[in-house]
């Protein structure tokens, strides 16, 4: 098996943190899990550094304030590629993505072989659980307009559950991607697959938190939307920015 490190990015989840933990070691016990949290106000730090300590292959780094899931994520894949995992994971904290689904996610980026598995929502035989039709609305169609303008062949740019060959997260770091908010999914698929990489979509059911409080907002989306026209824009113009090699 690839050496796998699970990067689970943390904010206010005290009540999802040790569930979740404990679904993902069951389901890929050989794997390492990081637990990257932003000073959470409500405790999740240090219900994740008691995991820890009971546990050799949970760890925790902790960060000293919000400052949004990319740059989470983007100091999680540097200790994976510091410590020369094959392969890194995002999930949610919340419950919204299943850890039964990683083994499969797993087998397909090492022996298709992929440099990005997506955890698929808008694929055949993946689905949504429990959000109102608006939502639904606002991620199908956000999602083709994101594929149309980036002239992309994934149907699910905004998933948030992944599975990434470390060596095409290489030269990813703040300089290159620019985004803050949610979008990061986006621009990190997209840079993926436009650097020649290998982008495979593995269909779930992506079930709504149910405990907890949602961060989505309008603001999120509209600041989606504006990025995604930019680049498609400027990839049009011949300006794209910066491309990565995916090995
Ligand atoms: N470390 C860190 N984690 C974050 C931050 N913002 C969100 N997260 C985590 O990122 C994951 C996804 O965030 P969610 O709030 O579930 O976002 P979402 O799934 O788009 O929306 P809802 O589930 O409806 O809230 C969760 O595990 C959050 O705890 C942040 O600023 N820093
Ligand atoms: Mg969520």
């Amino acid at each position: 098996m690839m050496r796998t490190l699970v990067v689970v990015p943390t904010y206010n989840e005290a009540e999802s943190i040790r569930p979740i933990i404990a679904r993902i070691r069951t389901a890929v016990p050989d794997a390492d899990v990081l637990v990257v949290d932003d000073g959470s106000p409500d405790g999740t730090g240090g219900i994740a550094d008691e995991l820890a300590a009971a546990d050799a292959h949970v760890s925790v780094l902790h960060r000293a304030r919000k400052e949004g899931l990319g740059a989470a994520y983007l100091q999680g894949f540097a200790r994976a590629i510091d410590h020369d995992y094959d392969a890194v994971v995002e999930i949610d904290a919340d419950g919204s993505h299943d850890p039964g689904e990683l083994p499969a996610m797993l087998a397909l980026l090492e022996s298709a072989p992929a440099d990005l598995v997506i955890g698929s929502r808008w694929v055949a035989g993946g689905s949504v659980v429990n959000w109102p039709g608006a939502r639904r609305a606002i991620s199908r169609s956000g999602n083709r307009y994101a594929r149309w303008m980036l002239r992309s062949r994934i149907h699910d740019m905004t998933a948030g559950f992944r599975a990434y060959r470390t060596s095409a997260l290489r030269g990813l770091d703040r300089a290159v991607v620019s985004s803050q908010g949610y979008c990061f999914q986006v621009e990190l698929a997209w840079r993926v697959e436009a650097a020649g990489g290998t982008v495979l979509e593995h269909p779930i059911a992506f079930v709504e938190r149910e405990t907890g409080r949602s961060k989505m907002h309008a603001g999120i989306v509209a600041e989606a939307l504006a990025r995604i026209t930019v680049w498609g824009l400027s990839t049009r113009v011949g300006r794209a920015p910066g491309r990565v090699s995916a090995r």
